[in-house]
């Protein structure tokens, strides 16, 4: 990828353009390491023309640990899928590949200028992830389909580690359901089916990220399997990077080989013109994200032993990729960015914008192991991206959510990892709905006022009808705050409003509330129609899970309040007003933990004592106010 576009994605902004170079050690301080990522094996599948030479020893540095070919090569695996067609490569010659596995997890901490870095000191080819493995499943070899046979695929890269799959490619731009989301649907849920290459038992998730498609700016133009309900479907917004003559690019007006003038990448906060808009046909929204996606940098594949400016394969003709005007043809100058080197080139497209959001899914994946939160399901990982988006606010954005143009927003790694609390359920069996009219419902006590309150309730459901609509069962997300009460996907602007109806269609449902909420947030999931099989390989027939974010709540468990007495938790009352009582805990319940229910106290009263959770690990005692209504 690019460093520019990192930085954009860690939301460290100034104004509308990144902030100034320092990715590595944004990471670094958000507690991103290589060994962690050497330990928990994760690969990222990139479904794509090949990376580098199409070998796990590639010729390129930045596929290696830190950036270094004396260290270990991160590409896991490479391998044709499908029937291979004339002149048949892995190695990526056309460019799409090389690109797209730099964007997701390249490695640059080249501080030597031209030709690693750019005149503001941004580093070219530096990936969202540059700790991540890559794995390539070849499906263009490398400008003819393959005709991969999808199940058998990604059944192999899931048995190679790959638990996220990068897939920049689609087909036609018009919204529709087609047989191919249908079976990216089915996969998500289990990508180890029966009958395919390496089936396993029960259920294996896989995160499939994928491209919007580049037909905007019409409506309804997403392309499939992008149309799909449970893949992660990425929309392109502008980086800010200048191909113009004096920053390496081939004319004044920073055009590049696909006609995007440096008006197209000079603002984060816009949408880039051509990123194809939702909705669906079925009315579905899409994209879900967006992230920068014109004018990224990324690495090119490398013969043996390049020189210090760079050697790109001799078939390497950037075919695929934007590069610069007058480039595409092998041997042409105009095939890399900037010009004079050949380490590095440049593209523009939702397939750009697709393999930073899946740079970011690696990031997320990892922070759940970091954080010992387990493996996220799907579900769980599109709620988290979804829900901690940075709304924009330029040109063909600054619209209301769920937005065709921006979908829920723009991926935001701040706050992914800002250690903010958060209320976290995924796909826990006693969750399960198995009959529809029932719920379920969580409380959380709102830990920063200064900071909003965002829930995001995710389902990955069952493989829906290829005529019609394509939705299944419907679950309801309703949340009460300060009051009132807010009903998933109403929104006005960036943020939810009263009133409204439920959503039948979508199966992610969002509430984002303004910073100012407080007290207590009752969170309540309802399954309206229960009508599929939406846990395939579990009994019932019927049934369907999901996963939940609820950002800025810490969770209140309440329960079994009678064996807490004076005698194990002595009390005193630090405040009281009207009808709400602080009292604090002498023993520390952080370390003690207690499963609290709410109780009828009756104790003279007649009146119901809720106690509330403030704490949640943020304070190494816990306060627990009592609000007598
Ligand atoms: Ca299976
Ligand atoms: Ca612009
Ligand atoms: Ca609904
Ligand atoms: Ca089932």
């Amino acid at each position: 990828m690019d460093e520019r576009q990192g930085v954009i994605l860690a939301g460290q902004l100034s104004g509308n353009a990144p902030a100034g170079p320092g990715y590595l050690a944004w990471l670094a301080s958000r507690g991103f390491r290589q060994q962690q990522f050497i330990t928990s094996g994760l690969v990222v599948d990139v479904a794509d023309s090949g990376i580098d030479n199409g070998t796990t020893i590639p010729g390129h540095a930045g596929l290696y640990v830190s950036g270094n070919t004396g260290l270990a090569s991160r590409v896991a695996y490479a391998r044709l899928e499908g029937t291979p067609n004339t002149s048949s490569t892995l190695a990526g010659c056309d460019g799409h590949g090389p690109l797209t596995g730099h964007i997701i997890g390249g490695y640059n901490d080249r501080a030597t200028g031209f030709p690693h870095q750019d005149s503001a000191g941004y580093r070219y080819g530096l990936g969202i992830a540059p700790f991540v493995r890559l794995g390539s499943s070849v499906i263009f070899d490398p400008v003819d389909w393959t005709m991969p046979d999808f199940e058998d695929m990604f059944s192999r890269a899931y048995s190679d580690g790959a638990r996220i799959s990068c897939d920049s490619w689609g087909g036609v731009e018009n919204g529709i359901y087609d047989a191919d989301a249908q079976t990216f649907d089915a996969l998500v849920r289990d990508v180890q089916p029966a009958g395919s290459a390496v089936p396993a038992a029960g259920n294996q998730g896989m995160v499939f990220v994928m491209p919007a498609g580049n037909g905007g700016s019409s409506a309804q133009t997403i392309s499939s399997p992008g149309t799909a309900k449970n893949v992660i479907t990425v929309g392109a917004a502008e980086n800010v990077r200048s191909l113009a003559s004096d920053q390496g690019g081939g004319n004044a007006a920073g055009t590049d080989g696909c006609g995007f003038g440096d008006p197209a990448a000079d603002n984060a906060n816009e949408i880039a013109v051509y990123s194809s808009r939702g909705p669906c046909t079925d009315g579905r929204g899409k994209p879900e994200l967006v992230a920068p996606g014109t004018h990224v940098t990324g690495g090119v594949p490398q013969a043996p032993t390049p020189l210090d400016t760079g050697m790109a394969l001799a078939c390497y003709d950037a075919s695929w990729i934007c590069a610069l005007p007058g480039g595409g043809s092998a041997g042409n100058v105009s095939n890399f960015f900037p010009l004079g080197q050949q380490w590095y080139s440049t593209g523009s497209g939702t397939s750009h914008a697709t393999a930073a959001a899946a740079g970011g899914a690696a990031l997320v994946w990892q922070y759940f192991a970091n954080r010992g939160w387990g493996v996220p399901s799907p579900a769980m990982m599109k709620a988290y991206l979804m829900n901690s988006t940075r709304y924009l606010t330029g040109t063909n954005a600054n619209d209301t959510l769920w937005s065709s143009a921006q979908g829920m927003g723009m991926v935001d790694l701040d706050r992914a990892f800002d250690g903010t609390p958060r209320l976290l359920r995924d796909q826990q069996g006693v969750d399960t709905f198995t009959n529809s009219g029932t719920s379920r419902s969580f409380t959380g006590a709102v830990c920063k006022a200064y900071l909003p309150v965002r829930i995001t309730l995710s389902w990955t459901d069952a493989p829906g009808s290829t005529a019609g609509n394509a939705y299944k069962n419907d679950l309801n997300l309703s949340v009460k705050a300060d009051g009132k009460t807010y009903l998933g996907n109403v929104f006005t602007g960036a943020f939810s409003t009263t009133g409204g109806v439920a959503d039948v269609r979508n199966n992610v449902e969002s509430v984002f509330l303004p910073p100012g909420t407080t007290g207590l947030v009752e969170i309540t999931v309802t399954a309206f129609n229960i009508n599929s099989d939406g846990v395939p390989n579990v009994p019932p027939t019927l049934d369907q899970d999901f996963a939940l974010v609820a950002y800025n709540l810490a969770a209140v468990n309440i329960s079994a309040i009678n064996k807490v007495s004076a005698t194990n938790y002595a009390t005193r009352l630090l405040s009281m007003t009207n009808t709400q009582y602080r009292l604090e805990f002498t023993r520390n319940l952080a370390t003690n933990p207690v499963l609290w229910t709410p109780i009828v106290t009756n104790a003279g009263t007649g009146g119901e004592i809720t106690l509330i959770d403030s704490g949640n690990g943020m304070d190494p005692k816990r306060y627990y106010r009592v609000v007598q209504p």
